[in-house]
């Protein structure tokens, strides 16, 4: 009998993972299992990945993490390092706007050291945020077209490694999840007062206007089923600032893919200074004007498909055990 295979969904979940794990053992999405297949503890039929070496989880899936940097010397190689101890078949694509503080030859030294886990994707000057991901998520879908899930994340460690895992698991039932701060109360570390009412009032207006069923309309720290980017005609998009991420959101969302929030901890940059300027409000405000009026004259999502799903649980904060 599998030893493993009893207690209820969740306690069993939990109980699993308190066992040593033999060779055999494999690991799914949500607990360890012994069998190809296994109900985890959502009640859905896992997905079996297979087990690394330490009888770490190893997600089946084929993901490239999306890194845009401008002047992130100082952060680059060990958030490169960071993610691929989180997700170690991952791919990453630094997309660099020639940052002056050669950054980008950091990062091709980096591609140089491992070619099939680290890609450069240079761009000529800096063009901004929304352009840099565009790019991005373009040439992914074009050169690594077996690409299942895309992340998106900051360069500069506000965005905890330690959510990869969770945040791949949390696609189980949705098409994009985002990376929140605002799920319970406030999780962000070291921001100045300025830079959180910006955002808390930002997303709030966002919501208010579109309707997306998310808590953080603005969060960088996303993932998305390479469908959805397909779907969603990033060549057309040209918002730039923060408003880029509420209106990939919304169009994700108007065409019936699942939006589901990950409670996230946010932290201020770990080195080096932010490059977004309060003058994005600006394009924010008439973006999400905008998008408004485009849902009212709208109405109905184009593609009838299982909309907004419960935010997904809490994971822990990852940030004491990251470097
Ligand atoms: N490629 C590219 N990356 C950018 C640009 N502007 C910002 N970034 C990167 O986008 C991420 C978020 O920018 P950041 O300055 O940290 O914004 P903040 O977190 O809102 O202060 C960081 O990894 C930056 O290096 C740009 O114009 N081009
Ligand atoms: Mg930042």
């Amino acid at each position: 009998m599998n030893p493993f295979a009893s207690g209820v969904d969740g306690e069993w979940a939990n109980a699993c993972l308190t066992k040593p794990l033999a060779n055999s053992a494999r690991l799914c999405y949500m607990c360890i299992c012994h069998g190809d297949t296994q109900l985890c503890k959502r009640g859905s039929v896992a997905r079996i990945a297979k087990a690394g070496p330490a009888g770490r989880w190893e997600p089946e899936v084929s993901v490239t993490v999306v890194l845009p940097t401008y002047n992130e010397r100082e952060n680059l190689a060990t958030l490169v390092t960071a993610v691929l101890a989180e997700l170690p078949d991952a791919r990453v694509l630094v997309v660099d706007d020639n940052s002056p503080d050669g950054t980008g030859q950091l990062a091709d030294s980096l591609a140089r050291t491992d070619p099939p886990h680290v890609s450069v994707l240079h761009r000529p000057k800096k063009e901004g945020l929304g352009a840099a991901y565009v790019a991005g998520y373009l040439r992914a879908l074009r050169e690594w077209p077996d690409t299942e899930f895309l992340i998106q994340m900051d360069a500069d460690f506000s965005h905890d490694p330690g959510y990869l895992r969770p945040m791949v698991e949390a696609m189980q039932d949705a098409d994009v999840v985002v990376g929140s701060r605002y799920v319970n109360g406030i999780s962000i570390v070291n921001w100045p007062l300025h830079r959180l009412i910006v955002s808390k009032l930002g997303t709030a207006y966002a919501r208010l206007l579109t309707g997306l069923p998310i808590t953080d309309c603005t969060s960088g720290f996303k993932c998305y089923r390479a469908e959805v980017l397909q779907a969603i005609d990033l060549g057309s998009i040209r918002s730039n600032g923060y408003v880029f991420q509420v209106e990939t959101s919304f169009r994700a969302w108007r065409k019936g893919y699942r939006l589901n929030d990950l409670p996230i901890i946010f932290h201020e940059r770990r080195a080096g200074e932010s490059k977004l300027h309060l003058n994005i409000a600006l394009e924010a405000l008439w973006v999400v004007m905008r998008l408004g009026v485009a849902r009212a004259l709208e109405r109905k999502p184009e593609v009838t498909r299982e909309q907004s799903v419960p935010t997904a649980q809490a994971p822990e904060d990852p940030a004491s055990s990251s470097p």
